[in-house]
């Protein structure tokens, strides 16, 4: 029985860890760096570590300093959050053999899945579509021009170690190849001390839509439907929503079901998400997460799922407390993203917050570990807070969201909540008409 859990992450997402522990019962261990001894999870976790100084390399990312806080304070299981050691099989692995619960997929998917050529290849297997690309790597420019022969330009050039977008370049002739095969190779070289890429046909305009999953231990796996996540700068998402406007119900019926049977197929535990990019109307895989996402509160709004509850239960051997015809698609819900950044330039703003209101009334949620009189400190990403709006339809989630984003106030440092009232007012956002790079082109017009 997992009775005390070690949260090995900071900020909201420790914060949403520990809420769902204290709903179960469960004992809660906060590690923090030197930086983070003020923060909110800290404060109201059961007991807490101080593991190290405040650059993640010295703290968030030190496993066996986080291994040796579970052992000394006697908790069960470690949630890894998202980011830092989270998608890390090595430390999957170091935690079960302290005899420690991972809460989390087993350490063979992840690392799987961190392989993006290893990936696509499983995913080939299983069934799932995936963007017509090279078979496996290219190792050399001729070799790519073949594979681009075939394919037809525009191709892109990706990292097998990248994702998240590092590492990518278009080409859209033979000669623009050669010269993008070989920075691509030299920069994933430098990188990720791994130079191999492969070769996908680039789509000009697609939707970024990724589908969460779930899975237990005794077979039993369900879709959770889909986020659409098209709105994002420079690969960093901005704001979410579930369901997608794209989708009628029977395409999400049919890429949900092709989902759930490719990840009881490789025998998947936990949660995670599979990313599509969709044009016209075909889902095209990309990449796995194998991790709990930022905006998972979108998907837990519009099913009434708990997914950090059903994680933990999962990880103790449990059963999902749901069969995949109880999941609900009730309503429409968005969630933005709040930073201490510029919210045209991007620069982030770190400092004391001075004032901090938050929005209420019905079926409003605010992510955050923020408060009156915290200082955000600068050596971490600058998220601040989530705010997650339902409503019945799109129409009243969207106008139920404006009305929060006028009540919430954030005072001492800059953030992107202007950014968000911005954007609830163009009629693109509004009809829900967008691609990937909707938004770059909106901050590049204005
Ligand atoms: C692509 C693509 C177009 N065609 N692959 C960027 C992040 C990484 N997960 C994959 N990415 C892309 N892969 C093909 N074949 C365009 C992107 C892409 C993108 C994808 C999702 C969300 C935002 C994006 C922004 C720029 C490019």
């Amino acid at each position: 029985m997992i009775e005390k859990v070690l949260i090995a992450n900071r900020g909201e997402i420790a914060l949403r860890i520990h809420r769902a522990c204290k709903e179960m019962g469960i004992a809660t261990v906060a590690v923090h760096s030197e930086a983070d001894r003020y923060a909110m999870a800290v404060r109201l976790a059961d007991e807490s570590v101080c593991i190290g100084p405040p650059p993640s390399a010295q703290s968030y990312l030190k496993k066996s300093q986080i291994i040796a806080a579970a052992e000394i304070t006697g908790a069960d299981a470690i949630h890894p959050g998202y980011g830092f050691l989270s998608e890390n099989a090595q430390f999957a692995e170091m935690v079960g053999a302290h005899g420690l619960v991972f809460i989390g997929p087993k350490p063979e998917h992840i690392r799987i899945m961190g392989d993006k050529i290893a990936a696509k290849q499983a995913m080939i297997d299983a069934g799932v579509p995936v963007v017509p690309g090279s078979d496996g790597g290219v190792e050399t420019v001729s070799a790519a021009k073949k594979a681009a022969k075939k394919i037809g330009y525009p191709v892109l050039i990706k990292a097998a170690a990248g994702g998240g977008g590092r590492g990518m370049k278009v080409a859209r002739t033979d000669k623009e190849l050669e010269n993008a095969v070989r920075t691509a190779k030299t920069e994933a070289k430098a990188a990720f001390g791994d130079d191999a890429v492969y070769i996908e046909k680039y789509l000009e305009r697609p939707r970024h839509i990724e589908i969460q999953v779930i899975s237990d231990a005794h077979g039993n796996v369900c879709h959770l439907w889909e986020r659409d996540c098209s709105i994002q700068r420079r690969h960093q998402k901005v704001f979410e929503e579930a369901p997608s406007p794209a989708l009628n119900q029977a395409q999400r019926d049919d890429i949900g079901m092709i989902v759930a049977r490719a990840v009881e197929k490789m025998g998947y535990l936990g949660a995670g998400t599979m990313e599509f990019l969709y044009e016209d109307g075909q889902f095209y895989f990309i990449e796995m997460n194998t991790r709990l996402q930022v905006e998972h509160p979108v998907t837990e709004m519009i099913t009434g799922i708990d997914i950090v509850r059903e994680q933990i239960r999962i990880a103790d051997g449990a059963k999902l407390s749901f069969s995949q015809d109880e999941v609900m698609l009730v309503g429409h819900a968005i969630e933005c993203r709040i930073n201490a950044e510029n919210p045209r330039s991007f620069v982030p703003s770190p400092g004391m917050i001075t004032d901090f209101h938050p929005p209420g009334g019905p079926d409003v949620r605010l992510d955050s570990a923020a408060y009156a009189g915290y200082r955000i400190p600068p050596h971490y990403d600058s998220l601040i807070g989530k705010l997650i709006v339902h409503g019945r339809t799109r129409n009243e989630c969207v106008m139920r969201l404006r009305r929060a984003l006028q009540e919430m106030v954030v005072g001492g440092v800059e953030t992107t909540l202007d950014l968000h009232r911005d954007l609830l007012e163009q009629k693109d956002i509004i009809d829900g008409d967008y691609d990937i790079h909707w938004l770059e082109r909106f901050l590049a017009d204005d």
